[in-house]
């Protein structure tokens, strides 16, 4: 009996919107089919009306593309520690969903990481080849959250070797670089929709106060249960996005870093459409993940795909490296994803051809001399998706020669 082809991952890229210095037109020359953006304008918390979710999706028509998934549709912090208005929040956030829906939007992405959204120590690391990455420096954070935020407790978080490398650093750096150091961490990075003054940062980590990473893992089941089946009935498919750096942070509840947080959490609501969104690069950063295991493993409720490598350092460190090269074996990655879609296509789901999109990319070449949101290039992220794709057609024929 002849079977079946296996689809290609469909290929997405990050923009973010009418602002975003990549323009729709650049996107649809790098390769990429499908867009993966968000409505920024509208505030957390607050429904995204169809009317606005149909005018960006003819945008994003009109330039030849398709809207393939939402990231994010921010889950507010009032959800997240269950105070305040979260019920109020958590029918909006049904009801953007159920709009989503009925404009064929099929894919939404979210994250449950308390006050911050991802996090890095350092925009424009040199490499040696002249391009630049992002990276997360141990050292770096907590000489900020010892001296600089001077939080409350912090000490406890922290080893003696990392704080007396913090203190040593502190006395070695200029008043510029201390202040770049809490711009890069506060300002809030691309996606995260928050950005705070020191102040606003230290109250905003206060209101966490109490609540443990059992609080927060009841408070994100509580909302799934009541968010999945809403995005089952709609035929919407969600998305959660790892902590990233997937370990606790500033003394903050967190809990998608590991393959047993990601199964409780899918466990918890045994619904299709509570779903992953498997990041290589956040997964990544923890070497006690294992990255083709989860996806084996996991692998039918992967929504959503984020392809990027980590380049682990001493301790927690880490800085982003070229897409295939790293700590990350992208090979294997790459075949664990292709076995799991010819799984999808054994057994007849429709959604075979998951979205992937290349996360980050170096700054480099001609992204030196136009502006670009950290992490957001447009040559580092085509080389990334020029890479992949080359990577997913050699094992996906591989595997088809050799069965
Ligand atoms: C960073 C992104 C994150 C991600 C959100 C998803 O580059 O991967 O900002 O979009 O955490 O909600």
């Amino acid at each position: 009996m002849k079977q079946n082809p296996i689809p290609y991952l469909e290929k997405t890229w990050r923009w973010f919107g009418p602002s975003d210095p990549v323009s729709l037109s650049e996107i649809r020359q790098t390769g990429a089919t499908g867009i993966v953006t968000a409505l920024h304008h509208i505030p957390n918390g607050e429904i995204w009306e169809s009317h606005e979710i149909e005018k960006r999706k003819r945008e994003i028509e009109a330039a030849g593309l398709r809207w393939s998934v939402v990231e994010s549709v921010p889950v507010h912090e009032e959800i997240k520690r269950r105070a305040g208005r979260f019920r109020t929040y958590i029918q909006n956030y049904q009801q953007t969903l159920r709009n989503l829906a009925e404009c064929d939007v099929p894919v939404v992405c979210y994250n449950f990481m308390p006050v911050l959204d991802w996090t890095r120590t350092e925009l424009h690391f040199p490499l040696e080849s002249g391009a630049s990455a992002l990276r997360f420096d141990e050292i770096d954070l907590a000489l900020f959250d010892l001296f600089l935020l001077k939080r409350t407790g912090a000490e406890t978080d922290y080893s003696n070797d990392v704080i007396s490398a913090a203190e040593g650093k502190k006395s070695r750096i200029t008043d510029e670089e201390k202040e770049q150091l809490t711009a890069t961490i506060l300002a809030g990075l691309p996606g995260a929709e928050e950005g705070y003054t020191t102040n606003q940062f230290l109250q905003a980590l206060s209101e966490y106060d109490g609540i443990t990473d059992n609080d927060l893992r009841t408070h994100l089941k509580e909302f799934l249960l009541e968010i999945a089946p809403v995005a089952e009935e709609c035929g919407v498919r969600l998305a959660i996005h790892p902590d990233d750096p997937p370990f606790p942070l500033f003394g903050l509840p967190r809990v998608v870093s590991t393959e047993s947080d990601a199964r409780e959490l899918l466990d918890s609501v045994n619904l299709q459409a509570n779903g992953l969104c498997f990041c290589s690069g956040s997964y990544g950063a923890r070497p006690d993940n294992d990255l083709p295991g989860m996806i084996r493993r996991l692998g039918e409720r992967i929504h959503f795909i984020h392809l990027r490598n980590v380049q682990l350092e001493e301790g927690r460190s880490f800085h982003e490296a070229a897409h295939l090269v790293g700590s990350v074996g992208m090979a294997d990655v790459m075949q664990a994803i292709v076995t799991e879609q010819k799984r999808r296509v054994e057994s007849g789901r429709s959604d075979s051809a998951i979205p992937m999109r290349p996360d980050h990319g170096h700054r480099m070449l001609d992204d030196f001399s136009r502006e670009s949101n950290p992490g957001y290039s447009l040559i580092g992220r085509m080389r990334g998706l020029a890479e992949l794709r080359g990577l997913e057609m050699g094992i996906r024929s591989l595997m088809t020669n050799s069965h």
